[in-house]
């Protein structure tokens, strides 16, 4: 497709900010047609440059911090929470990393709660398979609901929050450096068969997988690639927009599938039908 090619090019060899895309597999390929999202990508040495600490987003506890008065800090390992997301420790990061990305039967469990309208991609969604549609804004109150929520239950300590993973943390789950290669499945093109849902390969689905459908990677974390690209907590490193990672369902652009590539939006109000987030949980240790 031409626009792909374009986009493809200026990404790759200027590596500077564009008009919106119109390759359908552009997570600005918005429900809606919203068309504010610009892209740009950095080389995957960028990643975790000065201003992308992991404390850059909303402050990591430090790892002394005292426990409150009766209320055991969580394990240093695997956690489910309430709404039964489970988390693994990520070596080299300070937080707890959900599995999964975020599901619809949980953006549903705060929809409800909150009495919040859900919002909806242009294919039907079932309760297993990760929430689509969410702009940041929304994924950042779901995020704040349900740490204090769990606050409030004793499930996790006051120091303890959920949010965003931020660009430096994504680096370490999406093993960048660390696979042999430019991609997730390390090198050569295009993806193995059944590896991830993207939609150049032979997936088995035709719009979003149930999370956990394919194998994790290395550290236990399914879907970083593909399914949905994922919000991150903080801006890109040009022009201070928002931030997602990992490609999408309907992935086929090869730039898209680096561990390095960084897709930027001017806003992050607005959902994408192949846009979703996952949470981690800050203060964990
Ligand atoms: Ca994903």
């Amino acid at each position: 497709m031409r626009a792909r090619d374009v986009l493809g090019f200026v990404v790759l060899v200027l590596g500077l900010g564009c008009d919106p895309p119109a390759d359908r597999d552009s997570p600005s390929d918005a429900a809606g047609g919203n068309g504010s999202a610009g892209s740009t990508s950095q080389p995957a040495d960028a990643s975790g440059s000065a201003g992308r600490s992991g404390e850059a987003e909303s402050g990591s506890a430090p790892d002394d911090a005292p426990g409150e008065e009766g209320m055991p800090p969580l394990p240093p390992g695997p956690y489910e929470n309430s709404l039964g997301m489970r988390f693994v420790p990520v070596a080299g990061t300070s937080v707890l990393f959900s599995v999964w990305e975020t599901r619809v039967r949980d953006y549903e469990a705060y929809a409800t709660a909150t009495q919040t309208a859900v919002p909806h991609p242009d294919f039907p969604e079932e309760p297993l398979q990760p929430k689509a549609a969410i702009s940041r804004a929304q994924a950042l109150a779901f995020a704040a609901w349900l740490t204090s929520v769990e606050q409030k239950e004793g499930k996790i300590r006051p120091v303890q929050s959920y949010r965003l993973p931020t660009d430096a943390e994504w680096d370490v789950a999406f093993e960048v450096g660390q696979t042999g290669g430019p991609y997730p499945w390390g090198d050569g093109f295009p993806p193995p068969d059944h590896f991830a849902n993207y939609e150049i390969t032979n997936d088995g689905f035709v719009y979003t997988a149930p999370v956990g459908s394919f194998a994790s990677n290395r550290l236990g974390l399914y879907d970083l690639a593909g399914n949905l690209w994922e919000w991150i907590g903080e801006g890109c490193a040009s022009g201070g927009a928002y931030l997602v990672r990992g490609a999408g369902w309907n992935a086929h652009t090869a730039a898209y599938f680096e561990l390095g590539f960084h897709y930027c939006f001017s806003d992050d109000l607005v959902g994408h039908h192949n846009v979703g987030f996952r949470v981690v949980i800050d203060g964990a240790f």
